[in-house]
């Protein structure tokens, strides 16, 4: 959702972002972009598999990714590999020779969180799988660790309840402790930011955490914005787009870390009806997520019975 309301706002500054949100209010049928296409892809290889298989996930990025959605090029080239036969440990490193920092491997990542919201070294072991097929770049696989671990801490918070913010960088913290110190001076930062107690304006969020296309300028913005507006998603996506820069991917990650905390009746029903429907659209997104926490409720089921 946050991906389709964000995308007609992507590269604008914040002051012009601000000045359009009224856009938000106008309905029409909105459509989503690269984001929610990989984000798809990914979800229908754990319903196929019950787990993270690189090799599939490659598979059913070369079978379903549309190309025409907006991807950045080294995602776009990486593609474009698998389907001409290379696997899926060769095609990381054909634009970017030390591999991607972008955030295309977070944008997708949030269905790992769901699935292994029970298990935090789980997610943080499968959202490195699942990147590695477009992005080694440390950069750019902890920031997907750090969005799909925002996400899991999200979905275990109780939605009746205050978020736990302060807990929720600590938790994170740990998680990211083995990986680039970027992350860890942005969870700093963060939580400086939450002591001073008082709302940020959007541009002060921007030039602290980041609103660009790399992934360590644009994760910790989206868990900011999450913690400090959840469990309200209309004034979180609002809140993510005003950063302006890389909207639809920072609005995207934080429409799934809240909705992850607040389930599908915290959502806005004149929001949803404006996306687009259709083969792949959003009767097909809620059905991948019925199907998704079945198969995670039936592999539970199981190993713990
Ligand atoms: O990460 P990726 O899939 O891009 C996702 C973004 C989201 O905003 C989507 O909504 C879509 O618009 O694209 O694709 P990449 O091309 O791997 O990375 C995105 C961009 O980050 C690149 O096109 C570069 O501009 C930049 N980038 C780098 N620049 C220099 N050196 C990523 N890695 C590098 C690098 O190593
Ligand atoms: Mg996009
Ligand atoms: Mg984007």
């Amino acid at each position: 959702m946050g991906d389709a309301f964000g995308s007609g706002f992507e590269g604008m500054d914040p002051d012009r972002a601000m000045f359009h949100m009224s856009n938000l209010s106008k309905k029409f049928a909105r459509k989503y972009t690269d984001d929610t296409d990989m984000t798809f892809a990914l979800a229908e290889s754990i319903i196929h598999c019950g787990r993270i298989d690189p090799e599939n996930i490659a598979e059913q990025f070369s079978l379903r990714c549309d190309l025409t959605r907006g991807y950045a090029i080294g995602t776009i080239k990486a593609v474009q590999a698998l389907r001409a036969g290379l696997k899926w440990d060769e095609v990381a490193r054909i634009v970017f020779e030390n591999g991607s920092f972008g955030n295309g491997a977070a944008m997708r990542v949030s269905p790992v969180g769901l699935f292994y919201h029970h298990d935090l070294d789980g997610v943080r072991q499968s959202t490195i799988k699942q990147a590695s097929i477009t992005h080694v770049h440390p950069l750019g696989q902890w920031g997907a660790v750090m969005q799909a671990c925002s996400v899991a801490l999200a979905v275990i918070q109780d939605p009746k309840q205050r978020f736990r913010k302060e807990q929720m960088v600590i938790s994170l913290r740990e998680i990211l402790w083995g990986g680039p110190i970027e992350y860890i001076k942005a969870l700093n930062k963060i939580e400086e930011m939450l002591n001073q107690g008082k709302k940020l304006q959007a541009r002060e969020v921007a030039q602290s955490l980041g609103n660009g296309v790399e992934a360590h300028f644009s994760v910790p913005s989206a868990c900011y914005i999450a913690i400090t507006c959840s469990p309200d998603f209309c004034d979180a996506i609002r809140a993510a787009i005003s950063l302006g820069g890389d909207t639809d991917t920072i609005a995207g990650m934080v429409g799934a870390i809240v909705g992850a905390h607040v389930g599908e009746k915290g959502l806005p029903l004149e929001w949803i009806e404006q996306l687009e429907d259709g083969l792949r659209g959003r009767s097909f997104a809620k059905s991948l997520a019925d199907r998704l926490f079945e198969i995670w409720w039936e592999t539970h089921q199981t190993s713990s019975g």
